[in-house]
């Protein structure tokens, strides 16, 4: 069958995108053709770069997933580069998929921008009901923004352009570089270095005590192909694991201990930010739609993240 669709990945190098294109690997459709970008590509931050980039590709559909993202401690250093960054990266694949056609556009929000003030669990309608938590305000507001942006398409020129809300990803390929790192890869680096030289004392940022929901990679893949294919609503769509899947950051160093078989101490720099204490999201929505999808178990999802990051650490983005 000739192809049909041309389906353009923006951030394809990425922790969710190299899972997207393991995913399609084994579910690519016979009509569609797949292009992973990276930011060797072209600078989606200028607009003619990203131009050039759909004038040479001319995408049907396009994952929107670049952005400059990072963990706690890098959001509340570069709020600005943040907010810029994410900002002209967005409007520009935005922008760019209405003069060129593209048919549709999934962009992604992220749970860590919802109100910092808020009732749980957390619902799509929320977005926009007060100021995200300070320590991330500058990616929060660039995020949010992506929104407002489907929407104006949508009333103006009736683009089908929308975004999905993944609570924290981890998984292969992440980027374990320790400035900038997310928690999940941050601490298997520091656990992975520390065993290295036979250390016995295993340090985590911060009090332990905050309550996050992780969702593996491969498992947001998975959902967002169904999302590309099948969801067809402007408004965003909340993609995480169930609410009593959440886990403290404590339980989540015991679990990277568990999988490294480490059975020196865990201790907490209690001198280190807590960041946000939770963003427990709903996702009944997708439930709605999904009510069957079956999440990778948790403690198999670190092991596996932990296994590749012990074949592969010479290569990941340290
Ligand atoms: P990531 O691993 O940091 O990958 C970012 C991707 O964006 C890379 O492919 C990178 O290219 C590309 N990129 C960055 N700046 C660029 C630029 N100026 N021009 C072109 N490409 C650029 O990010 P991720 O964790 O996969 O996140 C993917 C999406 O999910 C993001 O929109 C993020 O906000 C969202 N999200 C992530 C999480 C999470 O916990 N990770 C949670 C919620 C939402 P290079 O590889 O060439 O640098
Ligand atoms: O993944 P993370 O950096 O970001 O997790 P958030 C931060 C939590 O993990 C804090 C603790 O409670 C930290 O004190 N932590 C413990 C560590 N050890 C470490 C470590 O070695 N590295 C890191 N990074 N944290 C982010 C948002 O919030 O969520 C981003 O700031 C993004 O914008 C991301 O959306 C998904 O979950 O707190």
């Amino acid at each position: 069958m000739a192809t049909s669709k041309v389906i353009l990945v923006t951030g394809g190098t990425g922790l969710v995108g190299k899972a997207i294109e393991k995913i399609v690997q084994s579910e690519r459709r016979a009509d569609e053709k797949w292009v992973f970008l990276s930011s060797k590509d072209g600078d989606l931050c200028d607009y003619n770069s990203t131009k050039k980039i759909f004038e040479k590709h001319r995408p049907s559909h396009v994952i929107h997933l670049a952005a400059m993202v990072g963990g706690l401690f890098h959001n509340m250093s570069h709020n600005l580069d943040f907010l810029r960054n994410n900002l002209h990266m967005n409007d520009n694949v935005l922008q760019i998929s209405f003069e060129t056609g593209v048919e549709k556009v999934v962009s992604c929000l992220s749970t860590c921008i919802f109100p910092d003030k808020t009732q749980y669990p957390i619902d799509e309608t929320m977005v926009h009901n007060g100021p995200p938590h300070p320590s991330n305000f500058g990616y929060s507001y660039a995020k949010r923004l992506i929104d407002i942006q489907n929407k104006a398409y949508h009333e103006q020129h009736g683009c089908m352009f929308t975004s999905v809300v993944p609570c924290n990803v981890f998984g292969p390929f992440d980027n374990y570089n320790l400035e900038s790192s997310h928690v999940v890869p941050g601490l298997i680096r520091k656990l992975h270095d520390l065993m290295e030289k036979g250390g016995e004392t295993f340090t985590v940022l911060g009090t332990g005590k905050p309550l996050r929901q992780f969702i593996y990679s491969l498992d947001l893949a998975r959902l967002f192909l169904w999302v590309l294919r099948e969801y067809n609503e402007v408004e965003p769509i909340i993609l995480s694991v169930d609410e009593k899947s959440e886990v403290s950051i404590k339980e989540l160093a015991e679990e990277i201990a568990n999988a490294y078989d480490f059975k020196g101490k865990i201790v907490f720099d209690t001198s280190m930010a807590d960041g946000q204490y939770k963003k427990t999201a709903s996702n009944a929505k997708l439930r709605k739609y999904l009510p069957d999808f079956e999440f990778t178990a948790f403690p198999a999802a670190i092991s596996e993240s932990v296994q590749w990051y012990k074949e592969n650490y010479k290569n990941a983005r340290n």
